[in-house]
C-alpha cells in the first residue's frame, strides 16, 4: 500500500466518527500523492505524514454561563493547535451548534496549507464552541463570551495561538473576548484578530476574506482572458464573507443575482442591493427572507436551491459542504464556468471532482479565502509595531498576496504536471513549506 493510503487508513482508525476530518485529510493527501510517491523513503524516515495529520494539542473545555432567566447554561468549547512548524498557531473561532471536534480538526488541519499559502509566518489552529448566538441578548452573548476566555487564556497569546471571528464570532464576539483576555492577563496585546478599529485592529480585515476571494478569480478570469464586468455571480450565505464577496463583485462590474442563509434564498434578477443586505444582517441581525420586504420585486425561496439558478460564476460562502454533486451538475448544466469557495471545504467531494473532470475552473477554500487569514497577519503585524496602516495600504498589501498564491498554486501544478488542477496546487504548494519547516525542526511536532 502507498504510504499516502496508509496514513488516510489510520487516520480513519485513529479518529472514528470524525467524517469531515476524514474528508479533508482525504482530499489533501490524495493530492500530494504526486509529491510523496517522488519522496516516500526521506518522507517515511522521518514520519512526516503521521505528524503531520495529528494535532500537536486539542484543549476542550465546559462554558457554563447564565441566561437572561438567571439559569445556568453549560456549552462544550475547543481549540485545536494543529501545527506550529512555520509560526504561532492561527485561526478562526466558530460559534454554531453544530460545532464538534470532527468539524474543528477539519478547519484546523485545511488551515495549516492555507497559512503557508499566505507566505507569511502563521501555523494552524482553529476552535470555537456549539454555542448558538442566534436569538441571544448582547448580556447573553458577553456572558458566554468572558466565561468562555477565562479558560481559554491560559493557553492562548500574541506569540502562541491568535483566534480571530468565523462563523457565529464577529466584531462584538471579538471585542467580549478580547475584554476578558486583558482583563486576566493584563497584556494589551494582539492576540486576536478582527479587533475594533479603535483599540487595534485593521482596516481592510472586515472585507478581506470576501475581497480576497473576488482578487483571486480576479487572476483566474485574466488567465482567460475573461474580466468580472457582465458576470452573473451566485453566492451563497449573506455573512461577513458572502456581503464582502458580493461588494468587490459589484465593484468590479458583476451582477450578483443571490445570496441566502441556511432557511433559503433570494434571487434579484436586477442585482442584489447590498445597502439592504448590510442594514438586515450587520444593523438588525436579521433573516435574508426580509430582503423581499424592501425588494417586492426579488423573490425568497425557502430551502436550498441556489445553486439552479443560471450563473457564470459561484461563489459559496456559507459552511461546508453545501454544494453537492446533484448541485454542481446543476451549475455546469446552467452555464457557470468557474467556481471559487469563500467557506471552507463547501463542496463534497464528489462535486470538487466534477468541476476538474467536466472543465470548469475551481479555485479551493483554502487558496480561493486565504485573503481574511492573510490580512489577520497582517492585524498582527501592525499589532507588534504599534502602529497601523491605511486601508489603501492593507488593500494593496492583500491584492499582492492573492496575486502571490494563484502565482504558487498554479506554478505548483504545472510542476507537477495538473496545470489548472488549483486543488492539487493548492494542497502541493501549501505542504512545501509546512514541510521543509517540520524536517528543519526535528522530531518536536
Ligand atoms: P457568518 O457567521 O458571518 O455567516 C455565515 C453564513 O453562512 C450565514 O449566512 C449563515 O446562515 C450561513 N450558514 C452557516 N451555517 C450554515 C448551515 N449549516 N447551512 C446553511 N447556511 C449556513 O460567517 P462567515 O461569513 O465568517 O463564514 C462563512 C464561511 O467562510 C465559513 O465556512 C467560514 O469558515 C469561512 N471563512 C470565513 C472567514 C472569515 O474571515 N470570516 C475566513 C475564511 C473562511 P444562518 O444565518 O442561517 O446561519
Ligand atoms: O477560516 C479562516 O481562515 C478564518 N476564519 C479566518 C482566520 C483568521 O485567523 O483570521
Amino acid at each position: 500500500m502507498s504510504y499516502v493510503d496508509e496514513i488516510y487508513e489510520r487516520v480513519v482508525a485513529k479518529n472514528p466518527g470524525e467524517p469531515e476530518f476524514h474528508q479533508a485529510v482525504k482530499e489533501v493527501l490524495d493530492s500530494l500523492k504526486l509529491v510523496i510517491d517522488a519522496n516516500e523513503a526521506e518522507y517515511r524516515k522521518i514520519s512526516l505524514l503521521e505528524r503531520l495529520v495529528e494535532p500537536e494539542r486539542i484543549i476542550s473545555f465546559k462554558v457554563p454561563w447564565v441566561d437572561d432567566n438567571g439559569v445556568i447554561q453549560v456549552n462544550k468549547a475547543y481549540r485545536v493547535q494543529f501545527n506550529s512548524a512555520i509560526g504561532p498557531y492561527k485561526g478562526g473561532m466558530r460559534f454554531h451548534p453544530s460545532v464538534n471536534q470532527s468539524i474543528l480538526k477539519f478547519l484546523g488541519f485545511e488551515q495549516i496549507f492555507k497559512n503557508s499559502l499566505t507566505g507569511l509566518p502563521i501555523g494552524g489552529g482553529k476552535g470555537g464552541s456549539d454555542f448558538d448566538p442566534k436569538g441571544k441578548s448582547d448580556r447573553e452573548v458577553m456572558a458566554f463570551c468572558q466565561s468562555l476566555m477565562t479558560e481559554l487564556c491560559k493557553y492562548i497569546g500574541a506569540d502562541t495561538d491568535v483566534p480571530a471571528g468565523d462563523i457565529g464570532v464577529g466584531a462584538r464576539e471579538i471585542g467580549y473576548m478580547y475584554g476578558q483576555y486583558k482583563r486576566i492577563r493584563d497584556l494589551y496585546e494582539g492576540v486576536l484578530t478582527g479587533k475594533g478599529l479603535t483599540w487595534g485592529g485593521s482596516l481592510v480585515r472586515t472585507q478581506a476574506t470576501g475581497y480576497g476571494l473576488v482578487y483571486i478569480v480576479n487572476e483566474m478570469l485574466k488567465d482567460m482572458g475573461k474580466t468580472f464586468d457582465g458576470q452573473t455571480v451566485l453566492v451563497s450565505g449573506s455573512g461577513n464573507v458572502a456581503i464582502y464577496a458580493t461588494e468587490k463583485a459589484q465593484q468590479l462590474g458583476a451582477k450578483v443575482v443571490a445570496l441566502s442563509d441556511s432557511n433559503g434564498y433570494v434571487y434579484d434578477p436586477d442585482g442584489i442591493k447590498l445597502d439592504i443586505v448590510k442594514e438586515i444582517k450587520e444593523v438588525r441581525r436579521g433573516r435574508i427572507k426580509e430582503y423581499v420586504d424592501a425588494v417586492p420585486t426579488a423573490k425568497y425561496t425557502e430551502g436550498k436551491g441556489i445553486w439552479t439558478i443560471p450563473c457564470d460564476i459561484a461563489l459559496p460562502c456559507a459552511t461546508q459542504n453545501e454544494l453537492n454533486l446533484d448541485d454542481a451538475k446543476a451549475l455546469k448544466a446552467n452555464g457557470c464556468f468557474l467556481v471559487a469557495e469563500g467557506a471552507n471545504m463547501p463542496s463534497t467531494r464528489e462535486a470538487t471532482d466534477f468541476y476538474l473532470e467536466n472543465g470548469m475552473c475551481f479555485m479551493p477554500g483554502k487558496a480561493a479565502n486565504a485573503g481574511g487569514v492573510a490580512t489577520s497577519a497582517l492585524e498582527m503585524t501592525q499589532n507588534s509595531m504599534r502602529l497601523s496602516w491605511s486601508f489603501e495600504e492593507v488593500d494593496e498589501k492583500l491584492q499582492g498576496i492573492m496575486k502571490g498564491i494563484y502565482a504558487k498554486v498554479s506554478d505548483a501544478a504545472k510542476r507537477y504536471g495538473v496545470e489548472g488542477n488549483f486543488v492539487a496546487g493548492a494542497n502541493i504548494a501549501g505542504f512545501e513549506k509546512v514541510a521543509e519547516a517540520m524536517k528543519a525542526q526535528g522530531a518536536v511536532l
